[in-house]
């Protein structure tokens, strides 16, 4: 059975408004940068609220929205992931870790110290349902359910960027700890953790530049 329609609520722009408002956007995200020292500032929840209903507007396989949000301000939770997290990341630099790979993250120079997991006001554990399960309990096929999470998670760091919050993807690999911690059914799994809050006063990134739009894009006119 097909959906009932309505129309679409789209707003035509001129092109002197198109023009100005996609070169604004362009510096605005360019201006995004990923951060490692978080202040322990609060941030209030209506703001992470709103950014997580932006990701929640994202494109996703049938429709189907198999994307899980689980945001965290409670400090003792946040020590938690910390523990679990550090604990997978000194498996990873001191043995999973090959060579190639270490030698790839030396420039940014990560270890297994992750204190921003407890500094920083917000973690949003952003989880993808592998399966869905029905009334009854049984398992229901997801379509393209990592690649919609990635989606919505790229929206969820663009709105972050854009309400003044600095933040951080993590991915302590395995994260299966997070279903542990946060008490998430075995269907949803974890696909990336997200620190947001206020940079530290004085924090610096790594001097590293973006791609040119020639080396990223190619056009066919
Ligand atoms: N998860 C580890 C290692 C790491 C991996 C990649 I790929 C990065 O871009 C950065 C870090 C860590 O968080 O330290």
């Amino acid at each position: 059975m097909t959906h009932a329609r309505h129309p679409l609520a789209f707003e035509r722009l001129t092109l002197d408004e198109m023009r100005s408002r996609s070169a604004q956007f362009r510096a605005e995200v360019a201006r995004r940068r990923t951060v490692r020292d978080f202040s322990p500032e609060p941030v209030p929840r209506d703001v992470i609220e709103h950014c997580i209903a932006a990701a929640g507007t994202a494109p996703s396989g049938a429709n189907q929205q198999p994307w899980r949000f689980v945001a965290i301000a409670d400090p003792a939770v946040r020590k938690s992931i910390r523990e679990g997290a550090e604990a997978e990341e000194r498996e990873f630099y001191e043995r999973r870790a090959p060579d190639e790979w270490l030698a790839a993250l030396a420039p940014l120079g990560t270890d297994a110290s992750k204190p921003f997991l407890e500094t920083a006001p917000w973690l949003i554990a952003v989880f993808y349902e592998a399966y869905g399960v029905g009334e009854g309990g049984e398992r229901q096929k997801r379509y393209y359910p990592m690649d919609s999470a990635g989606i919505a998670t790229g929206v969820l760091i663009t709105a972050l960027h854009h309400a003044g919050l600095a933040t951080l993807t993590h991915t302590p690999s395995p994260m299966a700890f997070l279903n542990g911690i946060l008490g998430r059914p075995d269907n949803e799994r974890p696909f990336v953790l997200l620190v947001a809050g206020y940079p530290a006063p004085g924090a610096t990134v790594p001097a590293i530049a973006r791609k040119a739009l020639e080396e990223i894009a190619v056009f066919l006119e």
